[in-house]
């Protein structure tokens, strides 16, 4: 029951803080003295960071990280940056610099500017202004575990900087694949970015909350990460500003006849290699179903990541046979998935069918990978079923908005007797005496 299915699904990947695996029990008793949820670890690693500050950030590091982390080298220096530019292959940096202007071009294309209304009766005039204006300063999250991700940094920094932020943290866990991956420094060095410190997990998102000595605070915390990131945005969130509560990556493929089964596995693939990662099929034309069965097994047989790409799929992937059109374009809404792939040679008519996807990619020549990687939309979308309500992020994200509001007297007495009455209902007498007053 493909339904029920999707429920499951769906119940896998939203990230849920309050299950213990045997071996994370058995690690928080390590660590803790004691067997704890996810969510009770990163409570506890955020009341201890904003009562302690720097001191509770390096213990906990040295505990959780892999290196150990000190005042000092926590701090990526100007010099490392420079030098870690210096060291990139040119063409890396030439591909940074073409991504760069995609990313620029959409990101200042969709950026919403100021609104006025201007209302005039005679003498009256009524000036009415929604005014934007960027964040000051806003912290990103680059994951840096299982690979390294100098296009998560593209996909947020840039969106930030479009909308004229002026202050961009960057946090990235201390190994190999983050804090010390001279592709990852190079690139900030490429986009002009100058504070990014070695600090990862719930323990960095509480550090760019709250702040702590050498770490001035943030407005907004943005970017994926595993499951103690997730929990520990949604737990600072109310002191700062965040993005979304970031899942596994998600792909559903809805495919047709014109669709080619060797190019619908790859992208299933692509998606599950994040690993975690999740692939899903939605056909109605039967073949299909069996064709792309034998091709993913083909294809994850020669990949590096095969076996890792493979697991995601058995756990967190399925090909589905809809009755029809109509029945897929109801699952696909169902999961709400953060990828839509629509695998038709006409893809307009099923575009028109689907309300909730994070970003919807058409036709047979636009795999997701071009969307993870060069198109200029961000690939910072929402996973878990939240794109029923949530929003992939992108340069507005970084802007924040006054309303601004003029009357000149005339004005005012034209809409003076609305605000008395509704004053008398509210009981506020001030209220309304603070319009009386200019009145008489
Ligand atoms: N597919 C990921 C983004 C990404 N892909 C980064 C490659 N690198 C987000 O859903
Ligand atoms: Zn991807």
């Amino acid at each position: 029951d493909a339904r029920q299915l999707f429920t499951e699904l769906r119940e896998k990947l939203s990230p849920r803080g309050d299950i213990v695996s045997e071996a994370g029990r058995q690690r928080t008793i390590e660590l803790f003295g004691e067997p704890l949820t996810p969510q009770q670890v990163v409570e506890r690693i955020c009341a201890d960071i904003r009562s302690e500050g720097l001191p509770a950030l390096l213990s906990y590091s040295q505990k959780l990280d892999p290196k150990e982390v000190t005042a000092e080298t926590m701090v990526v220096t100007p010099e490392e940056m420079e030098a870690a530019h210096a060291k990139a292959a040119p063409e890396y940096l030439e591909t940074i610099r073409r991504i760069r202007k995609n990313i620029v071009e959409f990101q200042e294309a969709i950026l919403t500017s100021d609104v006025k209304l201007l209302k005039e009766e005679g003498e009256a005039r009524i000036d009415l202004r929604q005014r934007y204006l960027p964040l000051r300063r806003i912290g990103i999250c680059v994951p840096g575990g299982a690979a390294a991700y100098p296009s998560t940094l593209l996909m947020t920094a840039v969106p930030a900087q479009v909308a004229g932020v002026k202050e961009i943290v960057v946090v990235v866990p201390p190994t190999d694949f983050g804090g010390y991956n001279v592709d990852l420094l190079a690139a900030c060095h490429e986009l002009g970015i100058k504070e990014v410190y070695r600090v990862g997990g719930a323990q960095a998102v509480a550090a760019l909350a709250y702040g702590v000595e050498g770490i001035e605070r943030v407005d907004k915390i943005v970017g994926p990460g595993n499951l103690f990131v997730a929990l520990a945005k949604r737990h600072v969130f109310g002191e700062v500003d965040i993005d979304s509560i970031a899942g596994p990556s998600e792909v559903i493929v809805l495919a047709d006849e014109t669709a080619n089964p060797a190019y619908i596995a790859s992208d299933l693939i692509s998606q599950a290699e994040h690993s975690p990662g999740s692939g899903v099929l939605i056909t109605w034309h039967e073949p299909l179903i069996e064709q792309t069965r034998t091709e993913l097994i083909k294809q994850l047989a020669d990949l590096p990541r095969g076996d890792l790409a493979r697991q995601s799929m058995e756990e967190l992937g399925a090909l589905i046979l809809a009755k029809d059109e109509e029945e897929a374009a109801e699952l696909t809404d169902l999961l709400a998935p953060e990828h839509l792939h629509i695998s038709m040679s006409e893809p307009e008519g099923m575009l028109a069918k689907i309300q909730n996807a994070g970003a919807i990619f058409m036709g047979h020549y636009t795999p997701v990978a071009l969307g993870d990687y060069v198109a200029g939309p961000s690939h910072v979308l929402p996973t878990g079923g939240t794109a029923r309500f949530a929003n992939g992020l992108c340069s507005n994200d970084f802007l924040k908005r006054s309303s601004v509001i003029y009357y000149n007297e005339p004005a005012l007495k034209l809409h003076a007797n609305d605000v008395r009455d509704m004053a008398a209902k509210e009981g506020l007498t001030a209220h309304s005496a603070s319009v009386d007053i200019r009145l008489k």
